[in-house]
């Protein structure tokens, strides 16, 4: 008998605990060893957002089709969207540009019990092929694409999607009005807080992430999706500034 797979080792974050020189952000390998405790401690939402993907794919994974987790991470949103779909001829395809998460990831889809195959590809997502498509997932990964390119992207999606096919798209927001950008980010410091990070970690994280993560109004998204091809854009989760749309594209 084979030996079963052994769980990754994940680590608490403490990657901003200690004062450090500014730097930009990157998911290299130390990021991947801590990001199952980032995540979760960081992104109001997330624990509730991973399993209605689960949700969602079910609802709306057509036979024959394929479906893309695009910034898969360490394969939670993959592994989500691989229990949500029904049928053994679909395609599931991950796709992330970092090494170090992937490494990780191919771990956990190795102890994930289901028999649907999972391709996993190191690309930028700017540059992955795209057909057929009826459930993609861009789970807080849009944020990092360069805002002149997201046009670009979203419409590629909408081209690929079939008919009654599907984008879920979660997103950090900002907002127009001060006082409520003031109050949502006030919050979400505070659950981070709640969740055991320091003033000082907080802080060095935020500028880490401040030429990385870009984001946008709920209008702004909005906009573009239908400018982009998708028909109906519905707001299914918001916890403080964190939201996740879903993106339909009329039968
Ligand atoms: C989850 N969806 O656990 N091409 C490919 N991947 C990229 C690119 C790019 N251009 N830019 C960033 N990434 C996951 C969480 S994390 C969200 C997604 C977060 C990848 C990057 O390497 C990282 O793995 C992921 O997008 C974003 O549900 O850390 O807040």
């Amino acid at each position: 008998m084979s030996p079963s797979p052994k769980k990754p080792v994940t680590e608490t974050d403490i990657l901003f605990a200690d004062a450090r020189p500014a730097a930009e952000f990157r998911f290299d390998a130390s990021v991947a060893r801590v990001f199952p405790d980032m995540i979760r401690r960081s992104v109001p939402g997330y624990t509730t957002i991973i399993p209605m993907i689960e949700v969602i794919t079910e609802q709306y994974v057509q036979p024959a089709s394929h479906c893309y987790d695009l910034g898969c991470s360490l394969g939670a949103s993959t592994l989500a969207m691989r229990h949500g779909i029904r049928h053994r001829d679909c395609v599931l395809t991950g796709v992330d540009n970092s090494a170090a998460m992937l490494e990780r990831c191919e771990h956990y889809i190795a102890l994930d019990d289901h028999p649907l195959p999972i391709a996993l590809r190191c690309e930028d997502i700017a540059q992955t092929a795209l057909e057929n498509a009826s459930v993609t997932t861009l789970n807080f990964t849009l944020q990092f694409i360069p805002p002149a390119q997201r046009s670009t992207l979203l419409a590629r999606i909408a081209a690929a999607t079939r008919p009654g096919g599907v984008l879920i798209l979660s997103e950090k927001i900002c907002f127009d009005d001060v006082s409520e950008q003031e109050t949502q980010t006030h919050l979400h410091h505070e659950f981070k807080r709640a969740n055991g990070y320091s003033d000082m970690e907080i802080s060095q994280k935020r500028s880490a992430l401040e030429q990385v993560l870009i984001p946008e109004t709920l209008a702004v998204h909005r906009e573009r999706l239908l400018s982009a091809g998708f028909t109906q854009v519905v707001v299914w989760y918001q916890c403080f500034n964190f939201v996740s749309i879903l993106a339909i594209k009329a039968s």
